[in-house]
């Protein structure tokens, strides 16, 4: 069988099988948008023609899948100059890990932000887990931190710390999140029980008050724990061995952030699977949700997760009465912007410069976002930076909205059709 003939075979076979599942997901089946898989090809004249197909009786597997994709325009490109350094009680500290910060809202005229916080060298793994500092991020607390014009700004002290002795975020809370829902907020975070070794697993707790200085009430259990359905191989303490890797997310439950979309509340949240693998020239991280009611839960797991099979932190916002999201660093589809109309179908709206690309981005939630320039969220907002494995600071990142290439002095597309 030629080439051709096998790539037909194959989409033939996907067409069939995913026409033959069967949608059991409440949360999703309602609103679920078509599966691009369900869509034919597009051959007409002007799709060939846009794309330089010269000859459709053989399509390339590239040809095939630009005809399959389902949005092909240029308002989603977006450009990141180079981060810079904010000032005041956030400006880089010697021994001090900053990092991770949550989305910025204003408050009381302020810009809000919150972060996880940890001093000391970091140990590694291998030593004492019980009392080294195994990560930057272990043995942190949330503090938070408030600036007027988002450069200069004044540490205002810890907003959740880390549990007693003995609960389930004994050991950490860290990369927070933030939400305002009818004049409550929220902050869920990241949690570890000690001892933090290699095979410990993370969870999701969260926190409430009235007032973003706080006071904080916890809850009580994790709001989120990673499936129970992997097995490990041996006692040793090694995550690459396993006998069963089990879901998506069997071994750690990262990075949330929780949107309220159509009257619910949607926690996203990066999945680590025990038996974790290198693909595609990244780690093997997924992204998932699971949806509530109430912004306290009880979360419930969708069962379209893993929903993103590429990205790291999770960063979200709402865009055109659906959910966008930014996948960086792990993946195929790492620097893409992406777009679910349902919050779980999540289909590649545009690709981002590598360049300068912040990560685990805060997201500055005060920036109002349109239709017609969907990204716009993205013109500053704060990241962070590795000064060194044991010191990490929180930075500012800006970028621009690019939606031409010319060379100095060439008119663009658009200037040409304003004629
Ligand atoms: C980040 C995030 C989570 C991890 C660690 C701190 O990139 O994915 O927050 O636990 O690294």
């Amino acid at each position: 069988m030629n080439l051709h003939k096998r790539l037909y075979l194959i989409l033939v076979v996907a067409i069939f099988t995913s026409c033959g599942q069967t949608k059991t997901d409440n949360t999703a089946a309602a609103t679920a948008e078509q599966k691009p898989s369900e869509t034919e090809l597009d051959l007409s004249k002007e799709k060939l023609d846009r794309f330089g197909i010269t000859n459709k009786d053989h399509l390339s597997a590239a040809s095939i899948r630009a005809l399959k994709w389902d949005y092909v325009e240029n308002d989603w490109y977006r450009v990141f100059n180079q981060m810079k350094p904010l000032k005041g009680d956030l400006a880089h500290e010697p021994g001090v890990v900053r990092r991770d910060p949550s989305a910025m809202i204003m408050e009381n005229g302020k810009y809000y932000v919150w972060y996880s916080k940890s001093v000391g060298k970091t140990d590694g793994f291998g030593g004492d887990v019980e009392n080294d500092k195994v990560f930057p991020w272990d043995r942190c607390d949330i503090w938070y931190a408030t600036s007027e014009d988002g450069w200069t700004w004044k540490e205002e002290g810890i907003a959740v710390p880390r549990g007693e002795k003995g609960a389930y975020d004994d050991r950490s809370v860290f990369t927070v999140e933030i939400m305002k829902h009818e004049d409550m907020y929220y902050l869920c975070y990241q949690t570890i029980k000690s001892p933090y070794d290699v095979r410990t697993k993370n969870e999701v707790g969260l926190a409430w008050a009235s007032s973003p200085n706080g006071p904080w009430e916890k809850s009580k259990e994790p709001i989120l724990k990673p499936a129970d359905n992997g097995v490990w191989e041996g006692t040793e303490q090694n995550r690459f061995l396993v006998e069963k890797k089990g879901d998506f997310d069997s071994h750690k439950v990262h990075d949330p952030c929780i949107l309220p979309h159509n009257g619910k509340f949607y926690l996203y949240y990066k999945g680590e699977q025990m038996g974790e693998e290198i693909l595609f020239g990244g780690r093997q991280i997924r992204h998932g949700v699971a949806v509530a009611d109430n912004p306290k839960g009880p979360y419930v797991k969708s069962k379209y997760n893993p929903i993103s099979n590429s990205g790291h932190e999770i960063c979200v916002w709402p865009v055109d009465g659906g959910i966008a999201s930014l996948i960086t660093t792990d993946g195929p589809e790492r620097n893409t912007f992406q777009w679910a109309a349902d919050g779980i179908n999540f289909e590649i709206r545009g690709a981002v410069k590598g360049a300068n690309m912040p990560h685990a981005i805060g997201l500055n939630r005060t920036i109002e976002v349109g239709g017609d320039n969907p990204t716009k969220i993205f013109d500053w907002g704060l990241s962070h930076v590795y000064n060194s494995w044991h010191e990490q600071s929180i930075m500012r990142f800006d970028s621009y909205r690019k939606t031409s290439h010319v060379a100095p002095g060439e008119k663009s597309r658009d200037a040409k059709k304003k004629k």
